[in-house]
């Protein structure tokens, strides 16, 4: 069945099974592939999107939603992406000729079903730490790149920015990085959905030094800005995390950049809606993906043009 993106919130079953029905609805265009379990085993889906040419290894587009459960914009949007790619092709077209995305609208199952049953402003993973009396893990403090800085992250299980006792000692976050492995040979743009404060944050989140090519990167998160602020009532700030936001270590940015060999990687904080701005209602869903899919498109295109593959 297709999902009707703008008219509810989904589990992660839902998305899940919804996704699983895309193979069979566009057989030479999507495929889905599991890349491992969450912590509670739930499976992790991943969708590769193609314009059905037949090329293979084409340079990718990697995007991720629900890093963190409480963000539920971040699904929503991904979704979103992935009908706008496939039954909106037509109008999208040139976004597929010379590139792949791929999308994992889920990363952190457990958590965002938790949100869904137990606690709507829970963050992180669902697996017990040391602390009898906290669980979970921040899955954006928890990957390997300059992991473990008290700037930036905590060794405290019971903060929200708690980030493991390893770096990758998550299910979760190991699959994520297998995917970025997995393309780390072909990765142009790396996208992960959060919410909110619309910024287009750039690595690095540990240093307050810059990385090689941070202005080309600026230039696509100034793609970005500039047609949302043109063409919507939305404003977004870019630059990078250290600076704009604050310290982060451990976070998937940072790890696509310095270690999956992203040629752009960025985080995008979508924007606030609901009483504490994690928690838009229906209603909100519409204005806030088609205005966020007007700066992603833009991107993408901005990304194309730099990076012809
Ligand atoms: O703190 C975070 O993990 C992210 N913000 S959120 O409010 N969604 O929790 C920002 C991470 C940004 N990091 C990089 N772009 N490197
Ligand atoms: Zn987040």
């Amino acid at each position: 069945p297709h999902l009707e993106v703008l008219e509810a919130f989904y589990t992660h079953s839902e998305i899940n099974d919804y996704l699983d029905t895309l193979p069979d609805r566009f057989p030479k265009r999507a495929q889905v592939k599991q890349f491992g379990w969450s912590y509670e085993r739930r499976p992790l889906k991943v969708l590769t999107i193609t314009n059905g040419d037949g090329r293979r290894n084409k340079p990718v587009i990697l995007v991720d939603g629900t890093v963190h459960a409480r963000e539920w914009i971040s699904p929503s949007m991904a979704l979103y992406i992935i009908q706008q790619l496939l039954d909106n092709y037509v109008e999208n077209q040139e976004l597929l000729a010379d590139f792949d995305w791929v999308i994992v609208p889920v990363v952190n199952a457990d958590g965002y079903e938790y949100t869904h049953t137990d606690s709507r402003y829970w963050r992180k993973t669902r697996r017990p730490t040391s602390n009898p009396e906290c669980v979970g893990t921040d899955l954006n403090r928890n990957f390997g790149y300059e992991w473990g800085h008290d700037e930036g992250s905590s060794a405290d299980p019971c903060e929200d920015i708690y980030r493991g006792e390893q770096p990758f000692d998550q299910p979760e976050s190991q699959v994520l990085r297998d995917v970025l492995l997995h393309y780390s040979d072909r990765l142009t743009w790396y996208l992960s959905l959060h919410s909110y404060g619309n910024y287009f944050l750039l690595p690095w989140g540990y240093t307050k030094d810059f990385p090689d090519h941070y202005q080309d990167m600026m230039s696509v998160a100034e793609a970005g800005a500039m047609a949302i602020i043109h063409s919507t009532n939305g404003i977004y700030t870019w630059g990078s995390t250290y600076y704009v936001l604050y310290p982060t270590s451990g976070d998937t940015a940072d790890f696509a950049l310095g270690v999956a060999n992203a040629t752009v990687a960025m985080t995008m904080e979508l924007p606030a809606a609901g009483f504490l701005g994690f928690d838009p209602w229906v209603s909100h869903i519409d204005g806030l993906v088609t205005e966020s899919w007007v700066g992603v498109r833009a991107m993408a295109a901005e990304v194309i043009r730099r990076y012809p593959a």
